[in-house]
């Protein structure tokens, strides 16, 4: 964005960026206000909770990320699942 930030979800030794349309979704959300969010990710429903700060599969809450709003420097695994060497 334009501020220089970005959104990242966690994997298992570091974070991952967001896909740019969802980062753009959950910016609007979180830029109105929104306690939560809902999108869609490769056909599956997450809840995106900013008050808690995570992401849930909403047909399996069990299923929960950290994520997080940093600087689009930092270090990362790749964006989307897609490595970045
Ligand atoms: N964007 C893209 N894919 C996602 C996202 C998301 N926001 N959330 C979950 N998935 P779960 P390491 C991740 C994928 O939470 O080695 C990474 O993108 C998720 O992919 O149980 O642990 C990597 O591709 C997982 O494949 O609902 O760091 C992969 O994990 C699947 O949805 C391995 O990353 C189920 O996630």
């Amino acid at each position: 964005f334009e501020d220089g930030y970005q959104w990242f979800y966690e994997g298992r030794n570091g974070w991952w960026q967001y896909d740019e349309r969802t980062s753009a979704d959950l910016e609007n959300a979180y830029k109105q206000g929104d306690r939560t969010c809902e999108v869609l990710i490769a056909g599956l429903f997450y809840v995106i909770d900013f008050n808690n700060m995570l992401q849930i599969r909403r047909n399996d809450p069990s299923r929960r990320r950290r994520i997080k709003r940093d600087l689009a420097s930092i270090p990362k695994k790749g964006v989307a699942g897609l490595r970045i060497e």
